[in-house]
Order: C-alpha cells, then sequence, then structure tokens
C-alpha cells in the first residue's frame, strides 16, 4: 500500500499513529560496492544476538525497477530471510507523487508500529537521497572504502556533515588506514564544536567477515544515548515529522493542480490576461482561491 500510494493508505496511517515512536531508526549511506547491504546483514546478525526485532528497508532512487543492484541486496541479506523476527524489503522508485521521499517515511512507520526496535535504511549515495535519508534517520552511517577515491567525494557531495558515524569498510584491503586518516583529517577541518557536541567516531570493518560491526553497533547505542540525553532525538524527530507533512501536503496540492491543467477557469483566466483586463499575478491569485 505504501508503494503504490494506495488511497487505503491515508486510513491505516490513522490506526497505526499511535503504536508508533518506538523504532530507532539508522541509515546507512556510501557509493555503489561500498559494502552498505553486507554491512546491513552483519548489523542485523548483531543486533538478532541482542535480541532485537529487526527492519530492513534498501531503498534504490536510482532505479525505477526493483532491478540488479536491488537483487544483489537480497542475496547478501539471505541468510536472515526465514528468521521471523526480521523484515527485509527493497524499494525501488515508482515515480508517484512525492516519491521516495513521501514513501520512505510511510514504510518506516508501518515497521516501526509493527514492533521493529531497529530499522536500518541503506540507501545507494547519488545526490539528493543521502541527504534524504540522513532526514529519516535518528543515526545516519556513512561508509567509505579503500581506494574509491571516497575521501575527496564524501566532501563534494557534503557527505561529511550527515555522518554521525562513519565506517571504513573493507579493512582487509590496503589503503583503509589512509582513508581512516584521510577521512579523520577532513573531519577536523570541518570541526568547529563545542564541548558536549558529538564527535563522530571512525569504525574500520570488514563487513564480509564480520569484523568491527560490533563496535559500529556500540557507536550507533552511543550516538542513540546521546541523542536522547541532549534532546536531539525530539529535535530531530520532530524535524522528520515536519518534512512528512510537508512532503504530503505538497503531492495533495501538486495533484490538485494537476487535475486544473486544461481546465475552463484557467482559460478563462487566461482570456482576461491576454485582453489585459487582468495581470498574470493577479490570475495566479485567483486560481489559488479557487483551488480547495
Ligand atoms: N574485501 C571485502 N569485500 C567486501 C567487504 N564487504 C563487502 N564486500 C564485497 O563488496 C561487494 C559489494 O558489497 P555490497 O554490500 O553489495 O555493497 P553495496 O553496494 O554498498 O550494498 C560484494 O562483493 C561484497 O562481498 C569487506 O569488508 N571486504
Ligand atoms: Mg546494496
Amino acid at each position: 500500500m505504501v508503494e503504490d500510494g494506495s488511497p487505503a493508505l491515508r486510513e491505516l496511517m490513522a490506526i497505526l499513529a499511535p503504536h508508533t515512536g518506538g523504532a530507532y531508526i539508522v541509515g546507512l549511506t556510501g557509493a555503489p560496492g561500498v559494502g552498505k547491504s553486507t554491512s546491513t546483514s552483519a548489523l542485523v546478525t548483531d543486533y538478532r544476538a541482542r535480541g532485537k526485532r529487526i527492519g530492513v528497508l534498501a531503498v534504490d532512487p536510482s532505479s525505477p525497477f526493483s532491478g540488479g543492484a536491488l537483487l544483489g541486496d537480497r542475496v547478501r541479506m539471505q541468510e536472515h530471510a526465514t528468521d521471523p523476527e526480521v523484515y527485509i524489503r527493497s524499494m525501488a522508485s515508482r515515480g508517484h507523487l512525492g516519491g521516495l521521499s513521501a514513501a520512505t517515511p510511510q514504510a518506516l512507520r508501518v515497521l516501526d508500529a509493527a514492533g521493529c526496535e531497529v530499522i536500518l535504511v541503506e540507501t545507494v549515495g547519488v545526490g539528493q537521497s543521502e541527504i534524504e535519508v540522513a532526514s529519516a534517520a535518528d543515526t545516519s552511517v556513512v561508509l567509505l572504502a579503500p581506494g574509491m577515491g571516497d575521501g575527496i567525494q564524501a566532501a563534494k557531495a557534503g557527505i561529511l556533515e550527515i555522518g554521525d558515524v562513519f565506517v571504513v569498510n573493507k579493512a582487509d584491503r590496503d589503503g583503509a588506514d589512509a582513508t581512516a586518516r584521510e577521512l579523520n583529517h577532513m573531519l577536523a577541518l570541518g570541526e568547529r564544536r563545542e564541548a558536549g557536541d558529538w564527535r563522530p567516531p571512525i569504525v574500520k570493518t570488514v563487513a564480509s567477515r564480520g569484523e568491527g560491526v560490533g563496535e559500529v553497533v556500540e557507536a550507533l547505542e552511543k550516538h542513540r544515548a546521546w541523542l536522547a540525553e541532549t534532546g536531539k532525538l525530539a529535535v530531530r524527530r520532530r524535524a522528520r515529522a515536519a518534512a512528512e507533512i510537508e512532503a504530503i501536503a505538497f503531492a495533495v496540492l501538486r495533484s490538485r493542480f494537476g487535475s486544473l491543467h486544461g481546465d475552463s477557469r484557467i482559460a478563462v483566466l487566461a482570456d482576461r490576461v491576454v485582453s489585459g483586463a487582468l495581470d498574470p499575478f493577479a490570475a495566479a491569485d485567483e486560481l489559488l482561491e479557487s483551488v480547495e
């Protein structure tokens, strides 16, 4: 229903609302191939060992179909396929109103209401999407890997600002230490922190062997505790809800205006603008007043 933007979604969301707010949402972002899916799967293993119920959303804004990348994700998360306490879903952008920015928070609500204690959201880092994921998450994890020129890319994409926890994956490969050092250097450059501010840790992992993943979970739990202590969790969640409301409101407005295209009211206003009886600003005002 979420993915299809079903009309029944409205009623469903009303029923689910009182059951939401319990889930801790972690976003994972980074370039394709950096090891997001492998890390997600390893994190699921770790959280399951801690007895947590887990939701996973793999979001691919670049693909209109659940194609190659997502299929790869499914293979990498296969080991959890039969665990009833783990729910995994791949979502591709369907191009319906609001697209991913509207569908992701709603999917999160469903998993939250279903009692997932932790929800991991994996997304490919392409342009705006990682920022969107950052605004959808309580904690954002940015993954890098050696030899991908990630450091420089990260700075460009503004990804340094969104990371609460940084992971240098593929630490079994040459250059992981250099990548971590470069990252550390860049984080220090951009630093304007005050006492009590969060200092994003850098964790080295070999996700394919589960190495360092426990440290990632510890870093996540520390960040979560910091968010709660400082009141930042409430701030982030309020911003998230605000963005969600705006996205829905804009989608509704857009669809109302969409149905206006070719409407006789516009034709009448257009004639008055052409004849000079009305200026286009005043015409737009009249149109806005007529749209309920
Ligand atoms: N050498 C090495 N390979 C890894 C590691 N983690 C993941 N990979 C491999 O890197 C490839 C891409 O991983 P994937 O999790 O699909 O990356 P994603 O595109 O970011 O989701 C796969 O072939 C993984 O097996 C690691 O720690 N070390
Ligand atoms: Mg992946």
